[in-house]
């Protein structure tokens, strides 16, 4: 296929690591194209992430990219542990580095990223997919686009960003050997909830339960993100509205806590557990930022501040390597990364199984079950323990 046009960065895919980093590349004077398969209202109502990290909320605004945020944002310092014995509460707002999550909807804040973006002259195409990438080795990288009226042309420019996620087309693209993929399922999986009905506690409140794990998300006044571990493969439509509010209940133990407040549910999805690195996170004149660079279980939050952390870190490379022909940055791109991604991973992991005990019966499980209580206990008595959980929970 003939190139048919030309731009300086090929972004794929317009989450939130594609969108920062065409806003910072656009701020830079920087032209670039992002390519997203899925229609703009697709993924202005896609529900998926809410907790910001101050870090990460520091990046939007010193980038003009904070307004919706800091409009309709809630400050948030105060999680809930419930278990059999009790119910314990981490103000981590006062504990660590006393620092506090802005909740705000992903979908709002892709919706802000995508306004700002077409103000700075972006230049952005929804229902489009990219369905190979070339020259990724040399020094004009280009992708190939169809779109949903079957339409192709391809696109050429000086470095490709690949922020297409985990089952994009940019980390299929790396030739073998050329980066080592680290994977692994966590061993859980949860029905993610959304429902339409306003939060129930105050707090996010995780719920240990010998049926599994629940979890409590404010997401807005009125949208509540609410998950329950469920087996593996299980289907998300068994579970009717009434079976969801049911188990909430039992595993919230809303008996001795008082009543959830229920309303319809608006999505049901399964997610696996499973975190993957790329080992490095570049090869020749690709970049791969967010989920396609690295995956992370959604049991500590990380996910989209990650992404946007790692796409500001490219894009100040980026413009260092255009604007001032300076390549060191994006030389060290992985390296930069890397320990953040798996700091994060760590400490992920650790929640993981903070959240859940083992679903299996016999000796062992019992063991580790036992060892579960245990944790919480150190966590709801021991300072040095709460410290480490407010400043890992919040910092990226
Ligand atoms: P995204 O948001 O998945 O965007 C990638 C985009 O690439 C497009 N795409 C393509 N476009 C063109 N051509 C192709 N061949 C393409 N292939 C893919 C896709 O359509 C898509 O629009 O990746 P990005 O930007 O890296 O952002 C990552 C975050 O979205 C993700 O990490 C978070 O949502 C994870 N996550 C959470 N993170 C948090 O920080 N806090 C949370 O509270 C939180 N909760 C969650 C979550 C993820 C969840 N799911 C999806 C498992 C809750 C859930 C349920």
């Amino acid at each position: 296929m003939p190139v048919s046009e030309r731009t300086r960065i090929l972004i794929v895919g317009a989450g939130p690591a594609g969108l920062v980093l065409g806003n910072l590349l656009r701020a830079a004077d920087i032209t670039c194209v992002i390519v997203e398969r899925q229609s703009r209202a697709h993924v202005e109502q896609r529900g998926r992430a809410g907790f910001l990290a101050p870090d990460v909320v520091r990046v939007l605004d010193e980038n003009g990219l904070a307004k919706g945020l800091h409009a309709a944002g809630q400050l948030h310092g105060t999680c809930a542990f419930r278990g059999e014995h009790g119910q314990f509460e981490l103000n981590y707002g006062e504990l660590g580095q006393r620092q506090v999550h802005t909740v705000y909807p992903q979908q709002q804040l892709v919706a802000d990223l995508i306004a700002e973006f077409l103000d700075r002259g972006g230049d952005i195409r929804f229902g489009t997919t990219v369905t190979a990438m070339h020259g990724l080795d040399g020094d004009s990288p280009s992708i190939d686009c169809r779109e949903t009226d079957g339409r192709t042309y391809r696109i050429s420019g000086e470095y490709a960003a690949g922020c297409d996620g985990q089952h994009g087309v940019a980390l299929r693209q790396m030739p073998a050997g050329a980066a080592q993929g680290f994977r692994r399922y966590h061993g859980v999986t949860w029905l993610a909830i959304l429902a339409q009905a306003p939060p129930s506690m105050t707090a996010v409140t995780y719920a240990v339960h010998d049926r599994g794990f629940a979890g409590h998300m404010a997401r807005s006044a009125t949208v509540t993100r609410y998950y329950l571990q469920v087996p593996r493969g299980e289907a998300p439509g068994d579970w009717s509205d009434a079976r969801i509010w049911d188990e909430l209940g039992t595993r919230m133990r809303t008996g001795e806590y008082g009543p959830l407040r229920e309303g319809p549910i608006l999505e049901r999805a399964t997610v696996d557990l499973s975190s993957a690195v790329s080992v490095p996170m570049q090869y020749g004149r690709l970049f791969l930022a967010g989920d396609a660079a690295g995956l992370i279980s959604p049991s500590a939050a990380k996910g989209a501040n990650l992404a946007i952390v790692t796409a500001r870190t490219l894009a100040v490379a980026l413009t260092d390597a255009l604007a001032r022909d300076d390549q060191r940055g994006l030389a060290r791109y992985s390296d930069a990364c890397l320990p953040r991604m798996w700091h994060a991973q760590e400490f992920s992991h650790w929640m993981v199984n903070l959240l859940h005990g083992p679903a299996a019966d016999g000796e062992d499980a019992a063991f580790m079950r036992l060892l579960q209580r245990a944790r919480l206990v150190s966590l709801r008595d021991l300072r040095s323990h709460q410290d480490y959980f407010a400043e890992n929970y919040v910092g990226i």
